[in-house]
């Protein structure tokens, strides 16, 4: 057993809690640190019987896995919504059949807030700031032209991380010229980077939601045979290997962190909220953020 887990609960006694998740998909370096830190603490030695799937990024794959999940009485649902609205049906079912929600990285809105007993994950309005007030702290004053490349459409993070970024920057001289979603992925990161460069003569700093999309916009950037991190500065999301490798190698220049380790946290308040206790209706998880010597740093003790 790792550090921190319990093996007592519902093992000792021989009865583990059933837990359904729904998962978002397979789009990102965090996903994949994210799922395999669900993975690895939900565990039977830990008192769980995890049933786990993967959504591929679909809401309507999501609503059908909580319906499986509820149609097999499970003991407790969490899940991570792909967008943020569209949820009240499926989950007022979740209720009626009495099997409590837990919305774990991503937030959905809605009006009812009975509709889920706890929302675990970060803040995503201020990683957007954190990311506006460095490019504000370094480039405020040279007419910087910003390209961003969004979330995915309609998810929490994508919208939050806009508004967040958007308020820093407001009423500075630096201008966001065009702003397209990147899906969250790599492959879409880099197409949509590729259309900015052969529509825009002038672009100074890539505001990116997460690091994949960055990181596909740096081959971009250098297919155009221009340097990443130079020529064009990169902002981005997530902190996790990849874009903390590319931050030490300066072809990144600051990357807000998004911590994707909820497994531990979620085990706590499945075991709560399953034996009834109250638990908080909203935790945050705390990120730190990293420039090219920090990244250096942190690199060879770093988790995910
Ligand atoms: O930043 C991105 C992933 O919801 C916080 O989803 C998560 C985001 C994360 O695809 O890489």
């Amino acid at each position: 057993t790792a550090a921190g887990q319990e093996t007592t609960g519902g093992a000792a006694s021989g009865e583990l809690i059933v837990l359904g998740f729904s998962q978002v998909g397979a789009e990102s370096g965090w996903r994949a640190a994210n799922t395999k830190s669900i993975q690895d603490t939900l565990t039977k030695e830990n008192g769980f019987d995890l049933k786990f799937s993967d959504a591929q990024q679909k809401q309507e794959n999501q609503i059908t896995a909580l319906r499986g999940y509820i149609a097999q009485g499970v003991d407790v649902i969490a899940f991570s919504p792909v967008v943020e609205t569209g949820w009240d049906a499926v989950l007022q079912e979740a209720k009626d059949a009495g099997i409590p929600v837990i919305l774990t990285d991503r937030a959905i809105d809605s009006e009812d807030d009975t509709l889920y007993e706890s929302f675990i994950g970060s803040d995503f309005v201020l990683e957007g700031k954190m990311a506006g007030d460095w490019v504000k702290e370094q480039y405020d004053g040279q007419g910087y032209k910003i390209v961003e490349l969004q979330g995915t459409t309609g998810s929490a993070p994508a919208i939050d991380r806009q508004t967040g970024f958007a308020e820093a920057i407001e009423g500075t001289d630096l201008e966001i010229i065009a702003s397209q979603t990147g899906n969250f992925t790599r492959t879409e990161g880099k197409t949509v980077m590729e259309g900015f460069l052969q529509a825009h003569d002038k672009i100074d700093l890539v505001y990116a939601h997460n690091d994949d999309m960055g990181l596909g916009a740096i081959e971009a950037i250098e297919a155009a045979g221009l340097v990443p991190g130079e020529d064009i500065k990169i902002v981005t999301i997530d902190a996790v290997k990849d874009g903390m490798q590319a931050l030490a190698d300066g072809k990144i220049n600051y990357i807000v962190e998004c911590n994707p380790l909820l497994g531990p946290d979620l085990a706590e308040l499945a075991k709560k909220v399953v034996a009834g206790e109250e638990v908080e209706k909203r935790i945050v998880v705390k990120d730190l953020a990293f420039d090219q010597e920090a990244a250096k740093e942190a690199l060879p003790t770093r988790q995910y």
